[in-house]
């Protein structure tokens, strides 16, 4: 019989609690052990009302088949177990029905989960919606956009053996019908120090060993590559095991990359390991050139040997109408070398972005929905800490506070809509933290930039003390300088370091590098020589390389572009209904079935996850739309059962009015019922399992009646 079928494992029924809302006693230890008791049971999904927590289980579970996703795609969640699909098919039926733009905010530190969540968000989506030829070709194409980036923007770090270094926001367009048309992809700042230094037991980009490990021998004589990666300089380490190359070729042959593109894509990703290993062994000076290698990149990229030569080793000053050449030396020469290796791999980067949303993007002008999905490098902390850890963490920063706002907007609104009074909460508001980096008014940002423009001699000091003088009271700005103002003597602070109180923990940076980093300056004689090449790919980077677009006026420093590019994101995303996907990283190992208490309890700390709770329910803990509802307890009332006939809004308010609930633990919305204590929802349910327990007897009776 259909109400039996209540036995699914439910919201309530399932290892510990399923939604965190429903918590008794609530406190940081009761969902610290609910979230470890679900976990050592493989259930690594869990929900505070609408929003998910995903434990990364670093294993493969069985919950990701086509037979899940027809579940959560046609049942009702309501009686299903948490899961990622429930806030997809959430997304994106509203998307659909109700007409309203979507975004996907998955947030968590290195490693927790993020980039496989907007996976399996992605794939979700792919499978729901409809199978006609058309639409599978985009849905692959987006699809497959994945590995190509993943490829390109990917590297093995300590934390995380698949680690995103750069961001990624993705906006998926529909049509009125939900089929979706194509997309667009942003992407923000690549992390591109990796492809010229990284540190011990890390990796460089992915591509570089796929490339090495899988291209055939005459495609590797082609790109003059040596197999072995310890003979390139910007390596070192063996290969790691990782996708192949054919898999790499596909995914863009499916995008609609030509061949020819490939070919010149690969060209110029040959040609950053090959300036690794272009040797300037001159004494003193950088002339003494490895003139095979020099010979090679040279002949990958058709341009004369003397040009990229005078290039690398010296600078051309035009100073009143005259031209002085100065020889650099051997760090000036090697530091040119590393800048153009990495000016390269960026702009390949953003290249290949731009491809592929040419693949992708919708040009016809039909009515259409959004749903964005975005993920970005997590919160990091370092034993050293520099620039990107400062963007990363800015970046991350913002989010958190785009959560804490649109966390309690949506409560609000919510209430609203359904004609309910509300009363707010407040929550740790970390805006003090975001204005300390991104002031306009003098925030750290905004003061490396007068640094790195400021004429005469910078250096990390002059940057620190500038900092000091600025924030050397701020409640989230330390440095030794601050420190000592405050009579605190903490020898673990380096005196070139200053540190952050971020929301999520105490960064140290090393200041050192900062102003090198921002303002990321590559000699304009090396633009030049790279705008002289015949290769039509590598030519196209360079357009400042055009002698006649030579303007004296300096490039905007790397640390203004993003915040720009962070803020018109955050606008982006306040204009659309937000769903959160909050990833927790389990243990420092990357191992399966280990729960570390203490490295938990942080992250829970720090994503708010017990105020995010409290604000649910501040108000109503539970809520539920009618007809759901009505299936579900109808079987409580007489006035409901064995039939009802009426709306299903009337149907609850017959039914629960039926039960001696206290009028104040109810709310009725337009849509939902709102239910203001756990305790009245433990109770509801408790009836109701009796109540099942009695039906199933009485059926068990009659059966045997009968026989
Ligand atoms: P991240 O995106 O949050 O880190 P990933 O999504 O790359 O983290 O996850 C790290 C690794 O954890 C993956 O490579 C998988 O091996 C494993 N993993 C994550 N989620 C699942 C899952 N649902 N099922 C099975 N294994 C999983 V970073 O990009 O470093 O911030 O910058
Ligand atoms: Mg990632």
């Amino acid at each position: 019989p259909r109400w039996l079928e209540g036995a699914n494992p439910s919201v309530l029924a399932t290892v510990g609690v399923g939604d965190l809302v429903l918590l008794d006693p609530l406190s940081e230890e009761s969902l610290l052990s609910n979230l470890r008791e679900r976990f050592l049971h493989k259930e690594i999904y869990t929900y505070i009302g609408n929003v998910v927590i995903s434990v990364n289980p670093y294993r493969q579970l069985p919950i990701y088949s086509a037979e899940m996703v027809e579940q959560y795609c046609n049942g009702n969640f309501y009686a299903m177990k948490p899961h990622i699909y429930a806030i997809a098919e959430d997304a994106y039926s509203s998307l659909r029905d109700r007409n309203r733009d979507q975004c996907i905010l998955i947030t968590g530190e290195s490693g927790a989960g993020k980039t496989e969540a907007s996976k399996l968000v992605m794939s979700y989506v792919a499978a729901v919606c409809s199978k006609g030829a058309d639409v599978t070709k985009v849905k692959e194409q987006l699809l497959q956009s994945n590995p190509v980036l993943e490829a390109f923007g990917n590297a093995k770090t300590i934390r995380n053996n698949n680690s995103s270094r750069f961001g990624k926001y993705m906006d998926v367009e529909f049509d009125f019908k939900g089929e979706p048309l194509g997309g667009l992809i942003s992407n923000y700042l690549l992390e591109k120090s990796r492809v010229v230094w990284h540190v011990k037991n890390e990796r460089n980009f992915h591509i570089f060993y796929q490339l090495l490990a899988g291209a055939s021998d005459p495609l590797l004589k082609r790109l003059k590559l040596q197999r072995d990666c310890r003979h390139h300089g910007y390596l070192g380490d063996e290969n790691p095991r990782l996708p192949g190359m054919d898999d790499l070729l596909d995914a863009m042959r499916i995008i609609g990359f030509s061949e020819a593109e490939v070919m010149q894509l690969l060209e110029v990703t040959a040609v950053v390991l090959k300036l690794g290993d272009l040797q300037l062994s001159g004494q003193f000076q950088a002339s003494g050139m490895d003139a095979c290698v020099l010979r090679d990149i040279c002949e990958l990229i058709g341009l004369q040997e003397s040009i990229l030569e005078q290039a690398l080793c010296s600078r051309t000053v035009e100073a009143k109408q005259e031209k002085v050449v100065t020889a650099l030396s051997v760090a000036q020469g090697y530091f040119g070398r590393d800048a153009l290796a990495k000016n390269i791999y960026s702009r390949l980067f953003d290249w290949l972005v731009t491809r592929i949303n040419e693949s992708i993007q919708v040009t016809a002008g039909e009515r259409r929905k959004v749903m964005g999905v975005l993920d970005i490098y997590g919160f990091e902390i370092f034993q050293d800490n520099s620039f990107e850890q400062f963007i990363i963490n800015y970046c991350n920063e913002k989010l958190q506070q785009i959560f804490i706002l649109m966390t309690l907007k949506e409560e609000q609104e919510e209430y609203f809509r359904e004609g309910i009074k509300w009363t707010p909460v407040t929550f740790f508001d970390n805006s003090i933290i975001c204005d300390l980096i991104e002031s306009g008014k003098g925030g750290i940002l905004v003061l490396l930039d007068e640094e790195c423009l400021r004429p005469g001699t910078v250096s990390a000091a002059t940057f620190l003390a500038k900092l000091d003088q600025a924030f050397g009271s701020h409640e989230h700005y330390e440095s030794r300088k601050s420190q000592s103002d405050r009579h605190i003597t903490d020898t673990s602070l380096p005196s070139t370091c200053f540190r952050v109180h971020h929301y999520a923990g105490k960064v140290t940076y090393n200041a050192t590098g900062f102003i090198e980093k921002n303002t990321d300056r590559l000699y304009r004689g090396l633009a030049q020589a790279m705008w002289q090449a015949k290769h039509t790919l590598l030519r196209s980077l360079f357009p400042d390389g055009d002698p006649k677009k030579a303007s004296l006026k300096m490039p905007p420093t790397a640390g203004f572009q993003f915040k720009a590019s962070i803020n018109t994101l955050m606008k982006n995303l306040y204009s659309k209904n937000p769903n959160y996907i909050r990833c927790i990283k389990p243990n420092e190992n990357q191992a399966p079935g280990q729960f570390t208490d203490e490295l938990v309890r942080s992250q829970v700390r720090y994503l708010g996850l017990l105020e995010n709770v409290r604000v649910r329910r501040a108000g109503y803990a539970y809520r539920q739309p009618y007809q759901p509802c009505l299936e579900r307890y109808r079987l409580l009332s007489t006035h409901t059962w064995p039939r009802w006939t009426g709306t299903a809004r009337d149907g609850v308010q017959a039914l629960l009015s039926d039960l001696d609930i206290p009028p104040e633990e109810l709310a009725y919305g337009h849509t939902k019922v709102f239910i203001r204590t756990p305790q009245t929802l433990f109770n509801l349910e408790e009836r109701r399992r009796r109540r099942v327990e009695e039906l199933a007897t009485v059926i068990q009776k009659t059966y045997r009646g009968w026989r």
